[in-house]
């Protein structure tokens, strides 16, 4: 008999959403938080005003629904942070840090919300208490004994608001480096990078309005259903319009089959199909799909001209020419055969593109996360340049960003390779030359530790250890360091690989409230589309001892800065003080304090939008890229690593993936069943993965065999419990994001 704990393999979901989310996600709330608490958030919750959902980065439509503008994953990253339940001084006193450690991260997170600054002393078992005043001064000490400013890594995860990213990137100058590596370095840097050399802003140029004027939306390896369930209403909205709509993902993902919006009941019932054209790639062979493509548009032109949009070539765009020949010089059957789609599928998807113009093309990490990971978007930017699709209504890009405000914290100055006018912006306001060398990415950050060129590392919010990487190699990088100190709101890994002292600083989330003189205060946000606006949070904090990001950061500048060129106390006193100071320094945000009242918030500039391409030949650019060179061996398979329906990152909210048929468990590898049938093995048995980079040996062992419709050669894994699989340095060529999307990997009994 089976146990209920076992793992259970179901059958894959044809659908998302409907009746069953709506349970789900009130049974998660109403089991962490009491009815009142619960009913007081989601009634706010992306509500005009009100406040920004943690989750995800998409934007809300300006009509707001009154049943409710959240999702399912909305409501669990909620019940996540304000449950109830306490990790207090006496959680640590119980448990030593060891024995923390043979925890799972789900277990980890339902110990409930941080309360209490902590210390784990060198050579101590258990954290215990301490106070702000001395975890200020611990840190100012080692930052300030350090030989170098460039000695200290200053993490930023993207839930951080505007105004606590702004202190910080403005702390972290003053101090002396721009070692500011960002969650952002593992997620859209290779979106921000592709987009900002072919058209000038690292960021997405579409608007929620967009979507409904679209007469095409190609949606690139992206899983909205579980990552960016809100999407779906909006693609549900651009179909009813007569937009087509092309998924193109190794799985068959429940969110792009069909979708059932709760909200109308005939929706309930049926849903509506969102794919039109479902391509089943083979994982990382999406520039060979591109190009086969484009290729064959080439090809209509002949008795088609206006199949491509030459106006507007010829206009807008450099690099057309050694383009053209580049795609022309490729064999399409050679292409097509990379791809793993039929002809006959391709045909379609040539077919939608060369009938319109109003293309919108998004997506996520399954096209960021691998070596060749800026190429594949130069490629999307590529083919909508050849047809116009871009500055104009109903056509663009759209990166679909990960943090609710992890875009925001980037226009905040959160970089390790400032732009220029930052830093003249900061010496002018300021009165202090900020340092010009480039910091520490992500991976540069975890080298330089693991080598002991860096020995303070701060993290402002997020779990570095299991977000980043080749973990066992990352964890020595953590213990190397002087000092690790986290800004958290929920106990996490990372705070169990500490340096030789490490600090928890508890930390206030979104839906706490924050006030200051008798005044509540409010953070604003920008969302994936750059619209800035406010979010309020309207709970009262976990304990007296939790306290703001913004004064967090703003305490430990004081202690560790020995300057009066900026007051502090004054700024934290009220926010609209360091949105006084935004304004000042970052372009975009004009009367800030003024604009951000308006219901809607407001939008930033966008010269992708608007066809004032911002490169410096002020063109939009073609650009040439490589096909994946990527080889295996016989037996070796390409292996993705994705989320669970169950959790937001490296948060495990529980052990289903309901839309996968994965219940109970976590440490499962998807695979083709004639992959399976080749290696002998059965559903169900316990394999080991590993891989050889480089001489270095990495192995994962227990997961279970799932067969699965997934493309053969092959595999998917849950990160971050595949993360000891990704090699430290296999990364991005210009945007050094970690291949996690594609690794090679063996498999053995
Ligand atoms: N509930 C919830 N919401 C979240 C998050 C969460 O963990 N949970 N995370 C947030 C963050 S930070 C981010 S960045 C986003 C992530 O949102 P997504 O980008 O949707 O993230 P993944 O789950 O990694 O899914 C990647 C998708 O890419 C596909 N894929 C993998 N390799 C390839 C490939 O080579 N080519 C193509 N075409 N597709 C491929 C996978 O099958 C999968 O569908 O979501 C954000 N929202
Ligand atoms: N293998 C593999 N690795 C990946 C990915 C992948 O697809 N595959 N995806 C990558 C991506 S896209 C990203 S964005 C990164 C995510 O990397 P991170 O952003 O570092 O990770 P999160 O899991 O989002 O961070 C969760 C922690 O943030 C803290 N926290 C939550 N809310 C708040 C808050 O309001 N304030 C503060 N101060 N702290 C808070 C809590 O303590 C919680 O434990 O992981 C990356 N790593
Ligand atoms: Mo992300």
């Amino acid at each position: 008999m089976k146990n209920k704990k076992d793992l259970v393999i179901a059958s894959q979901a044809q659908s998302a959403a409907g009746i069953k989310a709506v349970y789900i996600s009130l049974q998660q709330i109403f089991s962490r938080m009491s009815f009142q608490n619960s009913f007081k958030v989601l009634s706010k919750l992306n509500q005009k005003k009100g406040m920004d959902c943690p989750g995800c980065a998409w934007p809300d439509p300006d009509h707001r629904s009154k049943l409710g503008e959240f999702c399912e994953n909305g409501v669990k990253a909620i019940a996540e942070e304000a449950m109830e339940r306490v990790a207090d001084p006496d959680f640590f006193a119980k448990y030593s840090v060891e024995e923390l450690s043979n925890q799972s991260d789900y277990w980890l997170g339902q110990q409930g919300r941080l309360t209490h600054p902590m210390i784990l002393r060198n050579g101590e078992t258990h954290y215990t208490p301490i106070s702000w005043k001395e975890t200020n001064q611990i840190i100012a000490k080692e930052l300030n004994s350090l030989s170098s400013p460039n000695e200290a890594a200053f993490y930023t995860s993207g839930r951080t608001s505007n105004e606590a990213a702004f202190l910080y990137q403005l702390f972290v100058r003053m101090f002396g480096t721009n070692n500011l590596p960002d969650c952002s370095n593992m997620c859209h840097e290779s979106s921000g990078v592709a987009l900002s050399k072919t058209v000038g802003i690292g960021k997405g140029s579409v608007t929620l309005n967009d979507f409904n004027k679209a007469e095409l939306i190609l949606i690139f390896g992206q899983n909205p259903a579980t990552n960016h369930p809100r999407m779906l209403s909006t693609l549900e909205k651009a179909k009813k319009n007569g937009a087509k709509v092309v998924a193109i993902n190794p799985l068959k993902e429940a969110g792009l089959i069909n979708f059932k919006n709760p909200q109308s009941p005939s929706g309930i019932l049926k849903g509506v199909d969102i794919a039109d054209l479902y391509l089943q790639i083979k994982i990382n062979e999406d520039v060979a799909l591109l190009k086969a493509v484009m290729a064959k548009l080439f090809q209509l032109t002949a008795t088609r001209p206006e199949v491509l949009d030459h106006e507007f070539i010829n206009n807008k765009t450099a690099g057309f020419t050694e383009f053209k020949e580049e795609i022309l010089g490729h064999d399409i059957e050679k292409l097509i055969q990379k791809t793993g789609i039929a002809t006959s599928e391709i045909d379609i998807l040539v077919d939608l593109i060369a009938n319109r113009s109003k293309i919108i093309a998004c997506w996520g990490m399954g096209l960021t996360q691998h070596v060749n990971g800026v190429d594949n978007i130069q490629e999307v930017v590529n083919l909508l340049l050849m047809k116009g699709s871009i500055s104009k209504e109903g056509a663009g890009t759209c990166p679909v960003r990960g943090h609710s405000n992890v875009q925001g914290d980037r226009t905040m100055g959160i970089a390790e390779k400032p732009s220029k006018e930052l830093l003249d912006k900061i010496s002018e306001n300021f009165g202090f030359t900020p340092p010009k060398e480039h910091g520490y990415s992500v991976v540069e950050a975890i080298e330089a530790m693991y080598k002991g060129e860096a020995k303070v590392f701060i993290g402002m919010g997020g779990n570095f250890l299991s977000a980043a990487p080749d973990t066992n190699y990352t964890t020595k990088a953590l213990n190397n360091c002087n000092l690790t100190a986290h800004i958290s709101t929920k106990l996490n890994r990372s705070h169990l690989t500490p340096g030789k002292t490490a600090l928890i600083l508890p930390s206030m989330g979104r839906t706490d409230t924050f006030v200051k003189n008798g005044k509540e205060q409010f953070v604003t946000v920008e969302n994936s589309m750059g619209v800035v606006h406010t979010s309020k949070g309207m709970l009262t904090p976990p304990s007296e001892f939790v306290e703001s990001e913004p004064v967090i950061v703003a305490n430990i500048a004081k202690a560790t800065l020995n300057q009066d060129k900026v007051d502090w106390d004054f700024l934290t006193e009220d926010y609209n003080n360091i949105r006084d100071l935004i304004e000042k320094t970052i372009s975009g945000f004009e009367n800030y304090n003024q604009r951000i009242q308006q219901p809607i918030g407001f939008e930033l500039p966008n010269g992708a939008r608007t066809g004032e391409f911002t490169t410096p030949n002020k063109k939009a650019n073609f650009t040439v890229n490589k096909i994946n060179e990527i080889t295996v061996e016989d037996n070796e398979f390409i292996m993705m690593t994705t989320r669970s329906h169950d959790q937001f990152n490296t948060t495990i909210y529980g052990l289903d993936d309901r839309y996968r048929g994965i219940y109970n468990g976590r440490m499962v590898v998807f695979m083709n069943p004639n992959d399976i049938y080749k290696l002998e093995l059965k559903k169900g048995d316990k394999v080991s993965l590993y891989n050889n980079y480089n001489n270095v040996k990495r192995q994962v062992d227990n997961f279970s065999v799932v067969p699965y419709n997934i493309p053969k050669g092959c595999l998917a894994t849950y990160y971050p419990e595949s993360n000891p699989l990704v090699p430290i340095n296999l990364t991005a060529h210009l945007s050094h994001t970690p291949s996690s999307k594609s690794i090679k990997v063996k498999i053995k009994r």
